[in-house]
């Protein structure tokens, strides 16, 4: 095979792969791991209290995942974002990414978004939830990486809507209910963007005008009429 034809398949393999994937992120049930109605006292399926972004991607009729961890299942990095959706609380809640903190309920506005290179391969993403009272004290906190999201009132829900997108619901230890909607973080899961194929065939074109012209410079020379 020459070297023109090498570098085609090559960049046709590439722009293939960045299509046909199954999924990055998946979930696995905890010990106590249940699909469970959405609660009544949900003020982001009900919108009755709270503020949350305008989009509303599940609703009471819809069912959540409760005692599970959200998995990458895949060896090849991808791109990771996170949503801030909004939050019904008197506590102040963070969400935090490899133990650094990405949004607080004090501070940031719904619609907020983080994107990270996702490189760690296949296993339970490190993030979690952690929240204190009015006073500073802590409220709670709960880790993806462990096993004690079925814990009484400090947990959160996972909503899997479509292929790579979940909605995370944290319920915060304040015991009036539970509620799961003391803060909402979306996260989605995306290939990393590769040339579309139209543009592979672009570039190949070129690069056979590249060599047709490198191979035999006089042709490019204009002829001299006498
Ligand atoms: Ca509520
Ligand atoms: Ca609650
Ligand atoms: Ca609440």
């Amino acid at each position: 095979m020459n070297t023109l034809i090498r570098i085609v398949v090559i960049a046709a393999a590439v722009g293939a792969s960045g299509i046909t994937h199954a999924a990055f992120i998946d979930t696995v049930a905890n010990p106590g791991g249940a699909l469970v109605p959405v609660s009544g006292d949900n003020s982001y399926a009900v919108r009755d209290r709270g503020a949350f972004v305008a989009d509303q991607f599940y609703g009471l009729t819809d069912k959540v995942q409760s005692s599970h961890s959200v998995i990458s299942t895949s060896s090849v990095p991808f791109n990771l974002t996170f949503t801030y959706l909004g939050k019904e609380a008197g506590y102040t809640g963070s969400f935090l990414f490899n133990n650094s903190e990405v949004f607080n309920t004090g501070s940031s506005a719904p619609g907020q978004a983080f994107s990270v290179l996702y490189t760690a391969g296949i296993g339970k993403i490190d993030f979690g939830f952690s929240s204190v009272k009015s006073g500073g004290a802590s409220a709670g906190s709960v880790s993806n990486l462990g096993e004690n999201n079925q814990a009484p009132f400090y947990n959160y829900t996972i909503f899997q809507g479509r292929l790579d997108h979940m909605i995370l619901s944290l319920d915060d230890n304040n015991r009036v209910d539970d509620d799961h909607d003391d803060m909402l973080v979306m996260m989605k899961a995306s290939s990393i963007p590769v040339p579309e194929p139209g543009t592979l065939a672009l570039f190949g074109i070129g690069l056979v005008g590249l060599i047709c012209a490198r191979k035999n410079p006089l042709a490019r020379q204009p002829t001299v009429e006498g």
